[in-house]
């Protein structure tokens, strides 16, 4: 084979290598574009994400520039080897004016490559320092605690207004500081909900704080970042940035205990929830269920999403899950509690009574 056709395997190989990136990375960003929620750190929702992105930004210009003149120089050399090696089959001895121009190229990137680095660490600073800077007057306050899989969400007593409990799904007002106390149940998680904040960890035994500020209303996906276990990839969370007046809308109504079923069905339900090891795990204020082992389910039926984002919020999911939860997110805590057919129905009718 001559070198020249070599080359051009070389060079064909390279480019259809290119093109599958490419393709690989279009559809990602159509996948992207497609999913509801968003879950984007390209798209942000807040102050801080924006400050992220600027860093990003920064950051890629940076990187792909020297990442795109590494690869010229390295053409270039190539292309000029390939002219020397066409004369003489030895290696040519480099002249004084060759060496010279070498010697002086190489102190050129090295001084570009400590000047860029420098850039990057004065960026990297000041965006650390403009995260730290939000105002925090008047915030909302927020305890999470990261469990295997799953988050647990406390709104502690505000003003004359007491606290209450939910899971995996956080509403906060557009415009209002928010401050996020993270903890861990039992291992390490991360929280991160890229189209807000960048990440922070819930660490056993230690207690941190996020503060972040949603400036436009939407559904924000998190999701944890640090491994923690079997399940780590199906927990994930949303956040909704509404209005303050829909935020005080939602607040007064988590506020409110469980109202009684009214139709015999639920009611049954109710009194199966009750007397099975369901109780024992999970609330429903206003009834006997007092259990913390699990998400809060007093108002259970207005979150979007179940077992932590895994499944729509549908009576067919329910049923699904309650049926066989570890079919559903094998490893999950919650185990399968043998229920006849029509007593699982009942409780999944209970359960969609709690609004
Ligand atoms: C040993 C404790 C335990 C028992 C018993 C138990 N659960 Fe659970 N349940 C959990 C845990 C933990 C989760 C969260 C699992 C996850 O998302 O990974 C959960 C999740 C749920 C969810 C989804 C809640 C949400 O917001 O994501 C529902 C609904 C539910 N359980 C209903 C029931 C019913 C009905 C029973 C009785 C038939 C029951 N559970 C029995 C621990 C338990
Ligand atoms: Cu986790």
């Amino acid at each position: 084979m001559t070198a020249d056709s070599r080359v051009r395997r070389v060079h064909s190989r390279a480019y259809a290598a290119l093109r599958a990136c490419v393709l690989v990375f279009s559809a990602l960003v159509v996948l992207d574009v497609a999913a509801a929620p968003q879950q984007s750190a390209l798209e942000p929702a807040g102050v801080q994400a924006a400050h992220i992105l600027r860093l990003w930004d920064v950051t890629l210009v940076i990187c792909g520039t020297v990442f795109a003149a590494v690869l010229l120089a390295t053409l270039l050399a190539l292309m000029r080897n390939r002219h020397s090696a066409d004369s003489s089959p030895s290696t040519p001895q480099p002249d004084e004016r060759t060496s010279t121009r070498t010697r002086n190229a190489v102190i050129a990137a090295t001084a570009a490559s400590v000047v860029l680095l420098v850039g990057l660490v004065i960026a990297d600073v000041m965006t650390d320092r403009a995260l730290s800077k939000l105002p925090v007057e008047n915030a909302v306050h927020i305890e999470v605690t990261g469990q295997q899989w799953w988050w647990q969400a406390v709104y502690p007593p505000e003003a004359d207004q007491p606290g209450f409990a939910t899971a995996n799904e956080l509403h906060v007002p557009v415009g209002r500081p928010v401050i996020v106390a993270l903890k861990a149940g039992d291992v390490i998680h991360t929280f991160w909900v890229p189209n807000l904040h960048g990440k922070k960890d819930m660490l056993p035994g230690i207690q941190t704080t996020i503060e972040f500020r949603a400036d436009k209303p939407g559904i924000y996906r998190g999701q944890c970042a640090e491994f923690c276990g079997a399940e780590h990839a199906l927990m994930g969370m949303l956040v909704v940035a509404q209005s303050p007046e829909q935020y005080s809308a939602w607040r007064v109504q988590q506020l409110a205990s469980a109202s009684g079923p009214s139709d015999a069905l639920a009611q049954r339900g109710r009194l199966i929830f009750e007397q099975s090891s369901c109780a024992g795990c999970h609330t429903v204020r206003g009834f006997s269920a007092q259990g913390t082992l699990g998400p809060d389910l007093t108002h259970l039926m207005s979150r979007q999403t179940i077992a932590a984002g895994t499944l729509a919020n549908t009576p067919a999911d329910l049923l699904q899950w309650i049926r066989d939860p570890q079919a559903v997110k094998p490893g999950t805590t919650m185990p399968a509690v043998p229920l006849a057919g029509d007593d699982l129905r009942a409780v999944v009718a209970w359960l969609g009574t709690l609004q």
